[in-house]
């Protein structure tokens, strides 16, 4: 709790160009929750070197995103918006918690073995341990709710192992937080391949619709998005392209999947998918605006980094602090 209000963390990697699934599955609940709790939103980008990155484009795309958090409506007064390498007590506990964590648990993660396979040319240590550090980075805020798209549950799982391992030792230390899985956008699809997740690490770009993608570019992609030869609007697994684009529309417009099939009954696919692109548009039509702005201001983005980073040390250093003491790490001499 921080001033009677509960916790909420989240972050993103700072690693390709953020897709619509990203935005759906995490950013816009970020929103929706914002005010309800003491919101700490990271751009986490010492996760991001588990996979080699260019340094300049790496602190591009940072500042990009972090931009793009404001942009997106996240006030940074109110909530705190920072980079994750400026509060040193992240790599710290995560050291610590390492200590606390079992090989096997690591093993069993789908992300590591995913990323293993696809830089299988370096599968370093870092990548095995990410999990950990974002253990820590949840738990150093004392996080109750941690808003993600489905693909981190087995993390968020590990996350709350190992809160309840370390407080079976040392008493309360840490809270043990909570997954929050928004109902439509929890996993939004590839537009070329339902069966995967759009990721910005697609090479079919086709297949992710990217939240810088000017109108023509998203309305032309969601034309092409693959579907089914039943030429029935239906809400179901079996057709799950039409599946994908009804959770688009439905997270676009803030309507039930439900409402979405009745609005569009006995219409064509081709109808629905023009629909489903102006609702895409007007979403990330502002947020582009917003961003083209934002991101002129250097003195005030420059202001927001500095601020906040210092309210994130402030939270993470306490509990970072606490569980020294617990583990028997010496006191400091002032
Ligand atoms: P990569 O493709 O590089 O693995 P990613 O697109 O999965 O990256 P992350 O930075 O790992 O992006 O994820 C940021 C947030 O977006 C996480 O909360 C994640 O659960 C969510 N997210 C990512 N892709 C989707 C998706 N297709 N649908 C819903 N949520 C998603
Ligand atoms: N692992 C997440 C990004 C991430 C995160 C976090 C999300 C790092 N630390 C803490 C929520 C809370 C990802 O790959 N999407």
């Amino acid at each position: 709790m921080i001033d009677g209000k509960k916790v909420l963390f989240s972050g993103m990697q700072a690693t390709g160009n953020l897709t619509l699934g990203n935005y759906l599955g995490a950013l816009k609940n970020w929103l929706t929750l914002s005010d309800e709790y003491e919101c700490f939103y990271s751009v986490v980008d010492e996760h991001s070197i588990t996979v080699r990155q260019d340094p300049a484009e790496l602190r591009r795309r940072a500042r990009n995103l972090l931009t793009l958090y404001i942009a997106a409506g996240l006030d940074p007064k109110k909530n705190c918006i920072y980079y994750q390498s400026h509060v040193s007590a992240h790599a710290e506990l995560a050291w610590i918690l390492n200590c606390y964590t079992y090989m096997g648990e690591l093993n069993r993660m789908t992300q590591f073995k995913d990323k293993a396979a696809k830089h299988a040319d370096n599968i370093n240590a870092g990548l095995f341990t990410y999990p950990v550090l974002m253990a820590a980075d949840i738990l150093l805020y004392q996080a109750d709710v941690v808003p993600v798209g489905i693909d981190q549950m087995q993390h968020l799982e590990l996350t709350r192992n190992l809160a309840e391992r370390f407080n079976n030792i040392y008493g309360n230390v840490f809270t043990v937080p909570e997954a929050y899985i928004g109902k439509v956008g929890a996993k939004i699809a590839s537009l070329q391949d339902p069966s995967k997740k759009m990721s910005k690490s697609d090479e079919n770009v086709n297949g992710s619709i990217y939240l810088m993608d000017d109108p023509d570019t998203i309305m032309r992609k969601c034309k092409r998005a693959v579907t089914d030869c039943e030429a029935h609007i239906c809400y179901r697994d079996e057709q799950p392209g039409l599946k994908n684009l009804i959770n688009i529309y439905s997270a676009c417009t803030g309507k039930t999947p439900e409402e979405t099939v009745l609005e569009f009954e006995g219409r064509g696919y081709g109808e629905f998918k023009i629909a489903v692109g102006e609702a895409v548009i007007s979403v990330l039509k502002p947020l582009q605006d917003e961003f083209a702005r934002l991101s002129k201001d250097k003195a005030y983005i420059d202001s927001i980094i500095k601020e906040n980073a210092e309210k994130a040390n402030y939270y993470a250093n306490k509990t970072l602090r606490k569980v020294q003491k617990k583990v028997g790490f010496p006191e400091r001499i002032r």
